[in-house]
């Protein structure tokens, strides 16, 4: 089963998967790191689509994933999801962290989606300690797809050095 799941360093807006998904902040706006990435590569329907959602359900919560369109970025689509300010781990952060990456699988897994790949959540401008942020990433989708045949194929692209080593570390002792 860990067959299915794989580390590559590099830009998530450059990877041939069916959907990729954004670290986003509630507005669903865009901002900096991976989101200003995908916002600057996917062009402005990446942005009206977030708009319709937000004015139709309002903000997105964090630990809550929604699904748009990609713009000019060769995926099927992009499943935004806001993931957790690290203030230290006594504010449930583990949880929702958890949540955001169950929440992404959930719609990729609803929408036939075969192929997914995922940014470090929360590990950049929300200060996720990188070590505990990876270990949450890869046992959730490892417990995840042992029992589920969607999505086949989960991409964890990390866009630093030290993701990219802490990834492949937990990963080989799948
Ligand atoms: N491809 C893959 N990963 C990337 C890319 C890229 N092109 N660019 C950065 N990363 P961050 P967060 C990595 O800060 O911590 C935004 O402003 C980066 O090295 O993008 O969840 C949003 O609007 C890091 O490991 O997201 C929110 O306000 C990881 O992506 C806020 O930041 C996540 O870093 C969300 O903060």
């Amino acid at each position: 089963m860990s067959e299915r799941i794989s580390v590559m360093q590099g830009d998530i807006t450059r990877v041939d998967v069916d959907v990729i998904v954004n670290a986003a902040n509630s507005s669903l706006m865009g901002g900096g790191g991976v989101d200003g990435a995908i916002h600057r590569a996917a062009g402005p329907a990446l942005l009206a689509a977030c708009k319709q959602i937000v004015q139709q359900q309002g903000e997105c919560a964090t630990g809550h994933a929604v699904i748009t369109e990609a713009g000019n970025i060769p995926v099927k689509a992009i499943i935004h999801t806001v993931g957790p300010v690290w203030h230290g781990g006594e504010r449930h952060e583990a949880e929702l962290l958890e949540q955001a990456y169950r929440n992404c699988l959930d719609l990729a897994a609803a929408n036939g989606y075969r192929t997914i790949a995922f940014p470090a959540i929360s590990t950049g401008v929300y200060g996720y300690p990188k070590e505990q942020a990876a270990r949450i990433a890869v046992d959730v989708v490892y417990k995840y797809i042992g029992i589920r045949p969607l999505p086949e194929e989960v991409v964890f692209v990390c866009f630093d050095e030290e993701n990219t080593r802490i990834y492949q570390q937990y990963l080989t002792q799948l």
